[in-house]
């Protein structure tokens, strides 16, 4: 049985990078495997910042999971602070991990640098967290961009250490959790912000002029794409030396579908203007459609909010009868 989990965190707007990166690959893979749990990770949103609009980005999330394709007869969407479980079998989890493990996290040190003492507990135990939802669900595989696979290694050590402590323990529960593989499709594009090509596109970002998100308005996209940050040279080539056109053209590419080499061809000899006008309009037309879904989901709040209650209740049983095990293993109650 094979098992997806993944999930955004809502501290902005979702852009492109989200859908090339992620939200593209989860709505191919819900046909291939048997389940997929889809979740809006709000106490992942924390630990760093203090989101403006919370509630509003869950639910927004939500339905941008739905307008690009999530299907609710395949997969199973839901709000990770609805089902306390996350956040119960986090504190079990800590409790098995290290601080050397967490310290050596690639993510923690990039975010807490220069302000070791005062990034919050949770920015440290966010791997933990991460794991929590992995584990609770008996996932098998993980889509995360390469960014994501030491916490999804990290998941797998704790589930291996976890399994290995309560097998000697004489308990039978051997195989409590599913080891999980981490999915990294090199087909997936990662997209840099727009002005600066050297960064990832970040939803969090103070400048709006670093992303496009999937509800800018088509006169929004235009300004953003005029003012993305160019190479020195006019040459419209994807090349370590250009940075920045290579991501334009790589988010050329994702959105039109079609092969960088061709566009190369097509746009020899023509200039930064003439390639930037299509481009920007290639992305309106690329997000009309799924804007206008957006816009029909998003209209009914309520009928939103049913869905994602819906979806919590029902990976409700898979998460409390995992935590059920995982506490019965250790000797938690009574
Ligand atoms: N620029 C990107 N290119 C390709 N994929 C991307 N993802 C994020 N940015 C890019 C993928 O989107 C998923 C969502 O990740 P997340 O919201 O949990 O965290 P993130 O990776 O930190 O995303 P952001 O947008 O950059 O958010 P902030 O600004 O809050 O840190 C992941 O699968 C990620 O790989």
């Amino acid at each position: 049985m094979r098992r997806i989990f993944s999930g955004i965190k809502p501290t902005g707007l979702l852009h492109l990078g989200n859908y090339l990166g992620a939200i593209k690959q989860w709505v191919e893979l819900q046909n291939k495997v048997d389940e997929s749990i889809f979740c809006v990770v709000d106490l992942h949103a924390i630990t760093a910042l203090r989101p403006e609009n919370l509630s509003e980005n869950i639910l927004k999330i939500a339905a941008w999971y739905l307008a690009c394709g999530i299907d609710l007869e395949k997969s199973k969407i839901f709000v990770q602070s609805m089902r306390p479980e996350h956040a119960e079998l986090t504190w079990i989890l800590n409790c098995f991990s290290t601080m050397g493990e967490l310290n050596r996290m690639t993510q923690y040190k990039e975010k807490s640098e220069g302000k070791k003492d005062s990034v919050s507990v949770g920015l440290f135990d966010y791997p933990i967290l991460m794991a929590a939802d992995i584990l609770l669900y008996s996932a098998t595989d993980v889509p995360v961009g390469e960014d994501q696979k030491q916490h999804v290694e990290l998941a797998r050590d704790l589930a291996i250490r976890f399994n290995n402590i309560y097998a000697k323990s004489g308990s039978g529960s051997r195989d409590i959790f599913t080891i999980p593989e981490p999915i990294i499709d090199a087909g997936v594009r990662r997209i840099k912000a727009l002005d600066n090509p050297l960064k990832k596109m970040e939803k969090s970002s103070a400048s709006a002029l670093n992303y496009i998100a999937l509800d800018d308005s088509p006169d929004e996209i235009r300004k953003k794409i005029q003012r993305a940050v160019t190479d020195s040279s006019d040459e419209i080539v994807a090349r370590e030396d250009k940075p920045a056109m290579t991501n334009l053209l790589n988010i050329f590419s994702g959105v039109s579908g079609r092969d960088i080499k061709s566009l190369e061809l097509d746009y020899r000899g023509k200039n930064y203007g003439e390639f930037k006008k299509d481009l920007a309009e290639e992305i309106i037309l690329f997000l009309k459609p799924k804007q206008k879904k957006f816009k029909e989901i998003f209209a009914d709040k309520e009928k939103l909010r049913q869905i994602l209650t819906d979806g919590s209740e029902s990976v409700a049983p898979i998460a409390k009868e995992m935590l059920g095990k995982v506490k019965k293993a250790i000797g938690l109650g009574i």
